[in-house]
């Protein structure tokens, strides 16, 4: 196989959640030599590519899921060759769910779809105080902070959060989300970003920080 063929073939494994034939591919790009900028470019885009069917409503959690797992093992593959040629993850982001909130599907799918975009990531996980949030992004330089809430009755510790943040004087972008969160939420809370699912999550990210 070619080498952009054996990188296509990975990018469509990886969508696919095909988690062997991804990591086989992913050894065989390592043992090739390919660039490894092109591979982690190709595990993004497999993960890209899912969560734009995800969001169109053409697959389901479980495909994110299994997509997101296949890219979790590739990933552990490609990691030591990033190391070695000085390939560093292009941002941090911190992210957890709300004070008073304890769901965490959809943001540990937000934390994936980070993951696949070479970002570092370090997950609060749920019923997070603004004080650990400010602690946490100020203790791993967080680029971006990630704030979930799936209840309307922890949209006012989101907005409690939002303020604590701006308050210690974080530089980090703050985006927001969850089931009912909107995006006039976020502006009135001030928020800088706002995503309705773990794909646009992506997209918002890039669109704050364009050099990523
Ligand atoms: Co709860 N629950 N729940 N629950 N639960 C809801 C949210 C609810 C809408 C159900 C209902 O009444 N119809 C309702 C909230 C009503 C309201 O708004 N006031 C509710 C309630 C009331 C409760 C309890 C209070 C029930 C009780 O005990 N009486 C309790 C609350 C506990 C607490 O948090 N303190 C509770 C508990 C639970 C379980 C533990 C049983 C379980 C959670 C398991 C877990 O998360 N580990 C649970 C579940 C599963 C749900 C429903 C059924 C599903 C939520 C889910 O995981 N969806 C939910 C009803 C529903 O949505 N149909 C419900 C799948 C997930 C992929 O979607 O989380 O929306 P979602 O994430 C999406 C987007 O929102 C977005 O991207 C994700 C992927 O596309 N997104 C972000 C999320 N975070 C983002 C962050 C971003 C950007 C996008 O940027 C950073």
């Amino acid at each position: 196989m070619r080498g952009t063929d054996t990188l296509d073939a990975l990018t469509a494994a990886i969508e696919h959640g095909r988690r062997d034939e991804a990591v086989a591919l992913m050894r065989a790009a390592v043992a090739a030599g390919e660039p490894p900028r092109k591979m982690l470019d190709a595990l993004a885009a497999g993960m890209a590519d899912v969560g734009r069917r995800f969001s169109n409503e053409q697959a389901f959690i479980p495909e994110v899921l299994t997509a997101a797992r296949a890219m979790k093992r590739s990933m552990a593959v490609l990691e030591p060759v990033l190391v070695d040629a000085g390939i560093r993850p292009e941002f941090t982001a911190v992210i957890g769910t709300v004070q008073g909130d304890l769901h965490d599907i959809g943001k540990n799918l937000v934390a994936m779809m980070w993951k696949g975009s070479n970002y570092a990531v370090v997950d609060l996980g749920t019923n997070v105080s603004p004080e650990t949030f400010i602690e946490a992004a100020g203790d791993y330089g967080a680029d971006v902070i990630g704030l979930s809430s799936l209840m309307t009755t922890t949209l006012p510790a989101m907005q409690r959060t939002v303020r604590a943040l701006r308050c210690a004087g974080l530089k980090a972008r703050i985006i927001v989300g969850g089931a009912p969160v909107t995006s006039s939420f976020a502006r009135r809370i001030g928020a800088d970003g706002y995503a309705k699912d773990a794909a646009a999550v992506v997209r918002e990210t890039r669109r704050l920080m364009p050099a990523g």
